[in-house]
């Protein structure tokens, strides 16, 4: 006989899950003292939302649901900063919620929350397990929802006295689920229409890739001479340096890009949902009917046809559609992207000066030289992210993790979790004041497992991003976007992990020598001038106009 708790924690294991995220809660100790014997590494985050964003991190590297535990009410609604993250990236994710016991149910009893209505928008799918024998059975029904056609969070309620009763009840197979195939009148028509084009363009994003499909489409982009661009955040899918790479298409997109988009006979989206940042606030392409044509191929059948009608539909993993694709000759010359990747290298070989003792384009310089081509980086929100979507060159599939919905905090979460995944390979967060603060307490979960990331922390002490829009918008009016902040390298060393702050560009290389060879969780505090508020403008040109 087991406890609802000891066999959830068989169930996961049966999935092979190696680890998972959590703040403890006395609404599911049950599960706790499980975990207490399990092989599952059990790492405790110092804030929910901190511990869904891992959850999620982990979700995007295997491919597989990052788990989170958070406790009911207050735990639930802190972690529903990460769940949306996983929505709105498509990555599968489960994250379990404690629960009042089942005869308190409608009383609004101490933490009482109805996560079917709090997370209906949230999750992909909310469910709460009444009866023990059926956790089995919802383990795997979680684990079908969470990864299959477009991925997403599921939300699993746990009763607290669901969990404490006992059965004898086994636990159900590792769920594998099934990879959407094009057909082979699809993979001919597609091949027809780029026989016919003559400025076609490929843009990839989603998920659901992995690193063969990566390879695949380098494959592909060569056979049929296309240019290439990653959609917002999604760069780690292209080698930047392949000469096929066009760049990235999404916030402060290079406008040649843009225009060459636009002048696109034929545009094929490949795992890519083409939201507002993609689609320059949906601009770039009419909609419902692009006047492009356009294919799109997607591993959710609804997401087809959602906001832009294609000329031809492909329910297909990126992977399984690349599989078949690339069987085909092309019957056409390859064309070239020659000018599409000079158009790239026009705009990100020559880094900007700007303002101020530190010059961010003298950091991504020094990180351009010193980092390997495999290195992990992360990122949450702030203008500060510009310097990294612009200038760093990603080569590798998992050298990145950088939520779509713009959610600030995630840097640091994400490098946790990918160093606890990577130990042999480097990560470095960037954050910049504003986002660090968002999560910084999850410094201290770092050191505690051991986590040697390294935080690129760039302080200009504004909400920068904010502060841009209201000097364009509002001129001179100042309003919550100025913060006082903490002596951040003092911080770290509290956590006892190593710091330095780096007030001049030439300290920089240096301090990451130092920090790299620390053997710590490592905090470069580096101070910019607000002034420097993009790679190409500053503060006080906006508020001029
Ligand atoms: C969770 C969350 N809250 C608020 C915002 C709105 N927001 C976007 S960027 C930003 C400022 C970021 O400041 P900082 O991290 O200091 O970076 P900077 O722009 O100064 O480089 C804010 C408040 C957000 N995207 N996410
Ligand atoms: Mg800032």
């Amino acid at each position: 006989m087991k406890t609802g708790g000891e066999l959830l924690i068989e169930c996961l294991e049966a999935q092979d899950v190696d680890r998972v995220f959590c703040v403890p809660g006395e609404s599911y100790l049950a599960v706790l003292d499980a975990l207490h014997d399990s092989k599952i590494e059990t790492v405790v985050a110092r804030q929910e939302g901190g511990a869904a964003m891992m959850a999620e991190a982990d979700g995007k590297m295997t491919g597989r649901p990052g788990i989170c535990f958070a406790t009911r009410g207050p735990g639930a609604t802190n972690a529903a900063s990460g769940v949306h993250v996983a929505k709105q990236d498509s990555t599968p994710m489960i994250m379990f919620v404690g629960q009042i016991g089942r005869r308190m149910r409608g009383r609004e009893a101490f933490q009482e929350v109805d996560y079917r209505q709090t997370f209906g928008d949230l999750a992909k799918w909310v469910d709460e397990i009444d009866h023990i024998d059926r956790i089995p059975e919802v383990i795997s029904h979680a684990y079908h929802i969470a990864m299959s056609g477009r991925p997403g969070p599921v939300v699993i309620a746990l009763p607290e006295d669901m969990l404490t009763e006992v059965c004898d009840v086994k636990t159900g197979p590792r769920v594998d689920v099934a990879e959407p195939a094009p057909t082979s009148g699809a993979i001919e028509s597609l091949a027809s229409l780029l026989e016919g084009a003559k400025n076609p363009f490929l843009v990839l994003g989603g998920s659901r890739w992995t690193k063969q499909a990566v390879d695949q489409v380098q494959a592909f982009s060569e056979k049929w001479g296309l240019p290439v661009g990653c959609s917002f955040r999604r760069q780690q899918l292209f080698d930047h340096l392949h000469p096929n790479y066009a760049g990235d298409v999404g916030l402060g997109i290079n406008p040649a890009l843009k225009k060459r988009l636009e002048d696109s006979d034929l545009v094929i989206l490949l795992g890519a949902r083409f939201s507002e940042n993609p689609s320059q606030g949906f601009s770039l392409f009419d909609i419902p009917k692009p006047k492009q044509k356009l294919v799109h191929i997607h591993s959710g059948a609804e997401e087809l046809g959602r906001i832009y009608v294609p000329d031809l539909s492909i329910n297909a993993t990126p992977g399984a559609f690349l599989t078949e694709m690339n069987k085909i000759t092309a019957a056409a010359k390859a064309k070239s992207a020659d000018a599409e990747h000079s158009a790239y290298r026009a705009w990100t070989d020559e880094l900007p000066e700007t303002p101020g003792g530190v010059q961010m384009g003298a950091v991504m310089s020094r990180l351009r030289e010193d980092l390997p081509e495999d290195a992990i980086l992360t990122n949450g929100a702030g203008n500060y992210a510009i310097w990294l979507h612009r200038f760093w060159r990603f080569r590798q599939f998992g050298t990145q993790l950088a939520p779509t919905s713009g959610s600030m905090g995630y840097g640091l979460p994400a490098a946790v979790a990918a160093k606890l995944r990577n130990p042999e390979k480097e990560v470095i967060c960037f954050a910049g004041d504003g986002c660090f603060q968002m999560t910084m307490q999850e410094f201290g979960t770092a050191v505690q497992f051991g986590a040697k990331l390294i935080v690129l922390l760039i302080d200009n002490g504004v909400y920068g991003t904010i502060r841009m829009h209201q000097e364009r918008e509002y001129p001179a009016r100042i309003s919550a976007t100025d913060l006082q902040n903490p002596d951040f390298a003092m911080l770290a060393k509290a956590y006892d992990g190593y710091s330095e702050t780096v007030l001049k560009s030439e300290e920089f290389g240096p301090a990451l020598e130092r920090a790299r060879a620390s053997g710590k969780a490592a905090l470069i505090h580096i101070k910019t001038d607000p002034e420097a508020i993009t790679p190409t403008t500053t503060l006080t040109a906006l508020r001029n106009g």
